[in-house]
């Protein structure tokens, strides 16, 4: 089969869409900034470096979990899957399944990150001769076209790993999920990783590393807003905070103002005092039933799989 990469389904970024939003947020009495802001091209390298931190045990659990049980997934994935994936990065998850499955006809990455999206759908492409790859680049939170698709497949398969879930309230991550449901329709198959709760320590730790490369990857959004919406963010004068919030299961981060200060953005001038902070993301984590009930409106979970220490889970459900 013919890969034909030049159908690229772009859907236009909403520039002004953006910018009020962004506006909305910083207006609050917590501000706040979207998080798919992180991913822009440096914001999206560093995030693949976070990946790969030794505190961020989040990505290799996910995996040794995948490896592990990967026999079992693509028993119940099933013959000619088309592969659906949001928020698909630099691709790299996804090649487990791809050499797994039982003849997988399709996959459909859908990203923020145009660059990241083009070059892993090229290298894809390349290494998948008989899976025909149609990245579509838009925000999968917003309503988005589906490309027209004339492939002969089993059943939609929508992948969504990393626990990229966790970014939303669970009053969200419900809504959304039954949105994908309905979208995909009755009998879809839903492959989604979940962080689930565990102590303080490695908690905070995984988004507090060593390294500073998540400090770096929450400043970076300032730099974007600089860049981007003609903002004046003083990058010297924010830093990154990032704690587990015990009542709510969720880490938040932030980035803190060292001192009273103005900035503006795009001509509408905000005001911050020291120690005032903007929420740049949820993360929340969950009990696997605590997961399981949150969906069962749209889904009907068929498996749970996790690590020895369950610090992390996949789930595999079907669409009501
Ligand atoms: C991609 C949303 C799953 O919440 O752990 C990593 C993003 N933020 N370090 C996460 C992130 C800080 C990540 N997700």
């Amino acid at each position: 089969m013919q890969n034909n990469l030049h159908e690229l389904h772009k859907i236009d970024p909403q520039e002004e869409d953006l910018l009020a939003e962004v506006l909305e947020g910083l207006g609050r009495s917590q501000k706040k900034l979207p998080s798919k802001l992180f991913y822009d091209q440096r914001g999206s390298e560093l995030f693949d470096q976070i990946c790969k931190l030794e505190e961020y045990y989040l990505t290799r659990t996910e995996m040794w979990i995948m490896n592990r049980y990967i026999d079992e997934i693509s028993e119940l994935i099933g013959e000619r899957c088309l592969l659906i994936e949001l928020g698909s990065g630099s691709s790299t998850k996804v090649r487990l399944l791809l050499d797994h499955l039982v003849d997988p006809v399709g996959y459909i990455p859908v990203d923020i990150s145009s660059e990241h999206l083009i070059k892993s759908s090229d290298s894809l492409a390349a290494d998948y001769p008989g899976v025909k790859v149609i990245p579509v680049y838009a925000d999968y939170t917003q309503p988005f076209d589906f490309p027209d698709i004339s492939l002969d497949y089993s059943k939609k398969v929508v992948y969504y790993p990393g626990s990229t879930i966790g970014n939303f309230t669970p009053r969200y991550a419900a809504h959304f999920m039954s949105s994908i449901a309905e979208r995909f329709g009755s009998g879809s198959g839903l492959l989604i990783g979940i962080d689930l709760r565990k102590d303080r320590d490695t908690l905070e730790a995984a988004y507090n590393d060593g390294h500073g490369v998540t400090a770096a990857f929450n400043l970076n959004i300032l730099r974007r807003l600089n860049r981007e919406l003609e903002a004046d963010f003083d990058l010297g004068q924010w830093k990154h905070h990032a704690f587990y919030n015990d009542d709510e299961g969720r880490i938040e981060m932030h980035l803190v103002s060292m001192k009273d200060q103005r900035v503006s953005a795009n001509g509408t001038r905000i005001k911050l005092k020291r120690d005032e902070t903007i929420l740049t993301e949820y993360s929340y984590k969950y009990i696997t039933e605590e997961f399981e009930n949150l969906l069962s409106n749209s889904f009907e979970l068929v498996k749970v799989w996790t690590d020895r220490d369950e610090k992390f889970s996949i789930q595999y459900l079907t669409a009501r």
